[in-house]
């Protein structure tokens, strides 16, 4: 017989539940970062769950095709390394392959490039002016892995990416309002329900393609009711259009009662952005100077959102 559901199960979890199934290694990832979140919470640090990256959602179960779309990754992985040094420990659940902290700052240079093999010996050296601050950047990588303060976990498909994403709120339940969660991956709107998807690669000879595609859940709202209800939640809401962009992030933090929208544009997001809360909000603006000396939005989001999570930690006392 099926277990009946709670009276408070959102309608987005009954649907993440019939509509995608669980990855098998999901329970080992979890138990990863329940012990990573007990031993940096007992060590009164706070612990950001940082998502990054965008998400493919496959056309054919199995898959030649697949939705994607445009999100780098640069926004949560230059964001893990500020809340590193803000002294939080970071949980960084990102897409594969997209920017990762600390070597985002190479990632258009051709390793080759950089390296020498010496006439004599063959040892290989590195050219430092290739690999600009090279000598700080890595003394600052390898602290943060001695230390444990980073936990890298990836996903691909949005499945993958649903599914940590609830393991990682149930993880970081048990340190209550120290957790922050900064949701800057960007999830497709859209996906295809395993029972309707065709097994095999579509074919071009049946002619033009249609596709219908259902609402993915959203997982906020159990995320903030039901998974990790004590946490300090912030979302990320994109627009194209600016001028329904603060309407758009208002009507989100109405629907879902988390603490924070952080606001941007696509085209200025490297730039600009306004942080909106219940009763506030607040524009990050890099003035030219500040781009000049190749200053990052990331710096003042970063420092703008612990100052708000000690606020609301304070409050929860
Ligand atoms: C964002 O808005 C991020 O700031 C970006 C960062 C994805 C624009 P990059 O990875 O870009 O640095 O290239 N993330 C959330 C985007 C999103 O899909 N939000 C949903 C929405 O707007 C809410 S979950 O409806």
């Amino acid at each position: 017989m099926e277990a009946p559901q709670s009276p408070t199960t959102t309608a987005a979890e009954g649907k993440l539940c019939e509509d995608f199934a669980v990855p098998s290694y999901v329970e080992e990832v979890k138990r990863r970062m329940a012990e990573f979140a007990e031993r940096h919470g007992a060590a009164g640090r706070r612990v950001v769950l940082i998502t990054s990256g965008g998400t493919k959602v496959p056309l054919e179960s199995r898959t030649v095709r697949f939705l994607d779309n445009f999100s780098s990754g640069r926004r949560g992985a230059s964001s893990a390394e500020y809340f590193l040094d803000s002294g939080y420990a970071v949980i960084f659940l990102h897409r594969h392959r997209s920017l990762y902290p600390y070597t985002r700052l190479y990632s258009g240079i051709n390793l080759l490039d950089a390296l020498r093999s010496e006439p004599e010996g063959g040892r290989v050296v590195v050219d430092e002016s290739a690999l600009p601050r090279i000598t700080p950047v890595l003394k600052r990588y390898q602290a943060v892995r001695e230390a444990g303060l980073l936990l890298p976990v990836e996903f691909s498909t949005l499945s993958e990416y649903l599914h940590l994403l609830k393991a990682a709120a149930q993880a970081l339940s048990s340190i209550g309002p120290k957790a922050m969660f900064y949701l800057a991956a960007a999830v497709s709107d859209f996906y295809i329900p395993a029972s309707e998807m065709p097994e095999h690669k579509i074919q071009s000879s049946n002619g033009p393609l249609q596709i219908s595609m259902k609402m993915v859940p959203k997982m906020l709202s159990p995320l903030v009711k039901n998974w990790a209800p004590q946490a300090f939640v912030i979302s990320f809401k994109l627009e194209t259009d600016p001028s329904i962009l603060l309407e758009r992030a208002r009507r989100a933090l109405e629907t879902y009662k988390h603490q924070v929208v952080v606001a941007n544009v696509l085209d200025t997001r490297r730039g600009y952005v306004v942080v909106v809360t219940r009763d506030d909000q607040h524009e990050l603006v890099l003035t030219d100077e500040e781009e000049q000396k190749q200053v990052e939005i990331e710096e003042k989001i970063v420092s703008n959102l612990s100052a708000s999570h000690g606020q609301f930690m304070g409050q929860q006392r």
